[in-house]
């Protein structure tokens, strides 16, 4: 494990009015952890163990070439996002042996930000239907890889059977201006749930 050690950037401005809890949540190797970390203000809180062959029959390695560790609990950043707002992220493992700390972790939480491979798309829906479940609102976010073939927005939704009202856009989860583009996304999705103005 690997956490923050105090420093100026640990202090939120005093300014800050509302934090909000967010999921971060994806199917394996689909980038979790890079995306709280290319965002996090905070050194982010991080859970990477070795990846074991063994574990090769648990979880496809397939598209995630290289990968030598994975995330065993969650990850942890923090964004503001304006003078008033601040973001608390929780990455969290997709698969259903998570469901429990999911179930945890979702206390709290206003939404999730749902990373999707196009490369392996069918491997959204286990993770969607636990937020269904769980009735939390979401936003999808397609984290382009090198070889991501090239699937319209249009196309995307209608496999993944989105809502219409479900933000979908495309995001680099390495890139700290894409990776918060994304989040206004969801934000300004959750606050038009809840009729506050939108203004994130
Ligand atoms: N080319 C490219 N590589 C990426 C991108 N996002 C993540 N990666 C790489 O993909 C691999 C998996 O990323 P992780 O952030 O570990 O994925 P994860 O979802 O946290 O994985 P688990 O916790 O094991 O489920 C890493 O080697 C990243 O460097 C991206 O947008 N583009
Ligand atoms: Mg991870």
């Amino acid at each position: 494990m690997d956490c923050a050690p105090a420093s100026e950037a640990a202090y939120l401005p005093a300014s800050v009015r509302t934090a909000v809890k967010l999921l971060v949540v994806g199917h394996f190797a689909v980038g979790k952890t890079t995306f709280v970390g290319a965002l996090s203000e905070i050194r982010p809180l991080r859970t990477e163990e070795v990846m074991t062959r063994a574990g090769a029959f648990v979880d496809d390695v397939t598209g995630a070439r290289g990968k030598a560790t994975t995330t065993v609990a969650l990850d942890f950043g923090r964004v503001t996002l304006n003078d008033t707002l601040v973001l608390y992220l929780f990455g969290a493992p997709g698969q259903r042996r998570f469901t429990r700390l999911w179930r945890d972790l979702t206390r709290g939480a206003l939404g999730a930000l749902v990373l999707a491979d196009t490369r392996r798309l069918d491997r959204s829906f286990e993770v969607m239907g636990l937020l269904e479940e769980l009735e939390l609102p979401y936003a999808v976010a397609l984290n382009e890889f090198d070889d991501t073939p090239g699937y319209g927005l249009d196309e995307v939704r209608e496999a993944l059977d989105l809502l219409p009202s479900t933000p979908l856009l495309r995001c680099d989860a390495r890139d700290r201006v894409s990776a918060t583009g994304t989040l206004i996304a969801l934000v300004t999705h959750l606050l038009a749930r809840t009729g506050e103005p939108e203004e994130a």
